[in-house]
């Protein structure tokens, strides 16, 4: 089918691209070469590679609406995407075209690159992951549609003041977004508050939500799918004339306010009542707004509701968007006229549920009173769902008052509250963790309960990350030299092959191509040195994770050196990258300290050539991608049974760092993989650190017994670091709740034998190789494979 409709077909050749560029640089722009600057030929390249992905959108969704498939929606609070241009250069093939053609015309393609800016529409792991799989959902041509919440401000943008992280906003679109197409006449309305009269739940407050879309193409395939972001808009009416008439300016657009605040900013501050209900809010409002368009679209060439499971299954990431729970629900009983049990049958049907965490305090909870002034008629819901719950509870376990107390979508004390994992437990047909050993602690503990009732319910989909993003575009020198050893570059597409190069790692010439790549993909990222092992901690600031544990063998380096600088061997560049969490005091005080020790060792004269420690602020994904093909050490540190999965562990394996890591998360399927002489193992197992949480720890023993312990914790105290990080010191001695000393002296005999492994290059190229070339398994291909085994049962739809 021609879907053109007569238009001209877009051009590939370099003139082709050249006139396209310049027809948008002068018709959509509004401007021409000689008055152009580089932000108008940076948005009108991304018009101009925006529309060949548009051509393809078309065919696409006409594919897609030809056949009725059953759609996978993805709803998700975060979506961390990452810079947009040099990935959608990549997948419509314009790569080359491009920079040609602004040459051509004049413009510096380096200078327009720069301007690409990274939506900040995500936090960590869990918006990262969500990226990934929309990439592979679309490469491997399922239909699927993203859903999410387009923030104004999105994560934070840290500096460091005095060592101090600061949070400043972070408007990412500021000058407008060019990859975006606005939807304004799909916008739906929510409602808020109100109560529930005799004709049902009638708000007491509605906003408008309005949809934009980008696009997510597919690599090495025409389609093209599209994550949809909506924005809180205020209705007409908010807007107070007769107030503003008055002089009254602040008041008359304070409802307008309110209401646009809902897609404001990204994990508002919920460190006060109003900051926990705005978060509250942004929830339903993505899933109020998600639900409307997802059933708006079902009816499109559907009618019967009972098909409705047939035809979407909707991933909820993690808890954020569970009220789509109840609010299916609603729609179904309340708007649809079916009766419950109809309802709850097609609800049960569609929704599934991926947790992310295993940290107690991470599993969210919200005050029945606030839940019930805001959603009235949810509330009712939930109530209604959980009597059928506990009715199902009481019935297989007679009389074990405990387990439903436990199991309840309602905790009782000290305040009441409902247990939004709970819920999305009982209201989906698949729950799932992100790694073998995730899944395997989620049913003993998180959710052992659910897991004795239901045990079909719970599976595991270990997680993985996009080879094209973080090998293809991150490390280009690598992929090549990857593409030349395998004879192919369906590794993109296929990463299992990677395993072919495991005889290369046996080839010295090969073995010397690979420190080359290492060497230039160092030296691009400025870091003096290349010779020196870059040993890399990047991942968001928790305690749990444990940069701190990082910070005290950096310590007993730099003691080491002090103490006899001849002897010290291997020169090492230690690099950090992360955010803390603004509220998070501990962790803020450990960016702290890494920067004061970072400054007293670049100010020691002893250390120069020998030890540095390098900590670039506001750690995204633009960052990401420059440090991951540098690393040489990759470091995975966790206390054992608090990481869920880890991606940038499996990031960095992908470019041969070699990991140093606990058994924890996706760590133990990744040493499984490469092999145990390829990463160096260290610390207490989840097993081993549940059993000396459980008993009476003191970390002051291993304090005590230790002489290079006690001495880097003892200069930390003494304020050897300009007085920085006695609190991080002494909550180690006092607490040390991740049992930091506990695997300290583990973890630094480890790091021992990573020097002596790093003096023989090529021993350590080998294991560089090897864990390239063992990681094809931690493609986020191979997770939606999973996915759509296990959980999705959606099957492709080629345009
Ligand atoms: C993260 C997990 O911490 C990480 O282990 C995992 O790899 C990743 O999810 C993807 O599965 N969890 C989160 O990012 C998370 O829980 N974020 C919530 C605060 C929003």
């Amino acid at each position: 089918m021609d879907l053109r409709n007569g238009l001209r077909p877009l051009g590939s050749t370099p003139a082709e691209f050249e006139q396209d560029l310049l027809s948008n640089l002068y018709y959509r722009r509004g401007t021409t070469v000689e008055s152009a600057s580089a932000q108008d030929a940076y948005e009108t390249l991304a018009l101009t590679v925006r529309d060949r992905l548009a051509a393809r959108r078309a065919r696409t969704a006409a594919a897609q609406y030809d056949s009725n498939p059953r759609w996978v929606y993805y709803l998700s609070a975060e979506y961390l995407l990452g810079p947009q241009l040099d990935q959608n250069l990549l997948y419509s093939g314009t790569t080359d075209l491009a920079p040609a053609a602004l040459k051509a015309l004049g413009f510096d393609p380096a200078e327009v690159a720069a301007l690409d800016v990274e939506p900040g529409l995500g936090n960590g792991g869990l918006g990262r992951l969500a990226a990934c799989l929309l990439d592979s959902l679309a490469t491997m041509d399922i239909p699927a549609v993203g859903y999410g919440i387009r923030y104004d401000l999105g994560i934070f943008k840290q500096s460091f003041e005095n060592g101090e992280q600061v949070e400043k906003p972070d408007d990412w679109a500021f000058q407008g977004d060019p990859w975006e197409f606005p939807a304004p006449d799909d916008r739906n309305r929510v409602g808020f508050y109100g109560h529930v009269g005799p004709e049902g739940w009638v708000p007491g407050e509605v906003i408008d939500g309005e949809p934009s879309h980008l696009l997510v193409p597919g690599y090495g395939t025409e389609t093209v799918n599209f994550i949809r972001l909506w924005r809180a808009r205020a209705t007409e009416a908010s807007f107070d004339l007769s107030r503003f008439s008055a002089g009254q300016y602040a008041e008359a657009v304070d409802q307008a306010v309110r209401a646009e605040n809902i897609s404001k900013v990204l994990y508002p501050d919920d460190s006060t009542e109003s900051g926990r209900e705005l978060r509250l809010k942004q929830q339903y409002f993505l899933v109020s707004c998600s639900l409307r368009d997802i059933i708006r679209r079902f009816r499109f060439r559907n009618h019967d509701w009972a098909e409705f499971p047939a035809k979407a299954v909707i991933q909820l990431n993690d808890t954020h968007p569970t009220l789509a729970i109840p609010e299916l629900m609603r729609l179904l009983v309340d708007e649809e006229g079916l009766d419950w049990d109809q309802a709850w049958s097609i609800v049960r049907q569609t929704f599934a549920y991926t947790c992310h965490t295993l940290l107690p305090e991470a599993l969210e909870t919200w005050p029945v009173a606030m839940l019930g002034r805001l959603l009235p008629r949810h509330l009712e819901i939930i109530y209604r769902i959980n009597d059928g719950l506990l009715g199902e509870v009481r019935s297989r376990f007679p009389g074990d008052l405990d387990r439903v107390r436990r199991m309840s979508l309602i905790q009782e004390e000290p305040e009441r509250r409902v247990r939004m994992a709970n819920l999305a437990v009982t209201g989906t047909f698949a729950v799932n963790g992100v790694a073998e050993l995730h899944s395997q602690l989620l049913t003993a503990t998180t959710f052992h309960d659910f897991a004795t009732m239901w045990p079909d319910r719970f599976r595991n989909v270990t997680n993985g990350v996009s080879p094209r993003r973080f090998v293809r575009l991150a490390n280009p020198g690598l992929s090549s030299l990857i593409t030349s050893g395998l004879g192919t570059d369906a590794w993109l597409r296929d990463l299992s092959l990677l395993a072919g190069l495991a005889p290369l790692a046996g080839d010295s010439a090969f073995r010397a191509q690979w420190r080359t790549e290492k060497r230039r993909a160092k030296a691009a990222l400025g870091l003096g040195d290349p010779g020196a092992l870059l040993d890399v901690m990047i991942k968001r600031f928790h305690e749990y994770k444990r940069q701190q544990l990082k910070l005290l063998h950096i310590i007993t380096l730099y003691h080491r050196l002090k103490s006899d600088p001849g002897r010290f061997g291997v020169p090492r560049t230690v690099l950090f990258g992360g955010k803390a969490a603004p509220a998070y005091t501990a962790a803020k005080s450990i960016i702290h300290l890494i920067n004061a020790v970072a400054a007293t060792i670049a100010a020691d004269p002893v250390t120069s050539g020998q030890l540095r420690v390098v900590f670039p602020p506001n750690y995204n994904v633009t960052l990401a991608e420059k440090i991951i093909p540098a690393a040489d050490l990759s470091e995975q540190i966790s206390m054992a049974g608090k990481e869920a999965s880890g991606t940038g562990n499996m990031k960095l394996a992908l470019n041969g760092a070699i990991t140093i890591g606990t058994l924890d998360g996706a760590n133990v399927e990744i040493r499984d993989r490469v092999g145990g002489e390829n990463f160096f193992l260290f610390g207490l197992d989840a097993t081993g650190a549940a059993a000396l949480r459980g008993s009476s720890y003191q970390p002051r023993s291993y304090y005590d017994s230790d002489p290079e312990l006690k001495a880097a914790l003892d200069a930390v105290l003494a304020g050897a670091f300009g007085g920085v990080g006695h609190d991080v010191a002494q909550s180690l001695l006092d607490r040390d709740e991740y049992l930091t000393l506990a695997d300290y002296r583990s973890y630094v005999d480890a790091q021992d034998e990573v020097s002596a492994a790093w003096q023989d290059q090529e021993r350590w190229t080998r294991m560089s190789i090897l864990n390239a070339a063992n990681s094809g398994f931690f493609s986020s291909d191979r997770t939606v494979a999973d996915y759509l085994d296990r959980i999705w049962r959606a099957t492709p739809v080629r345009p």
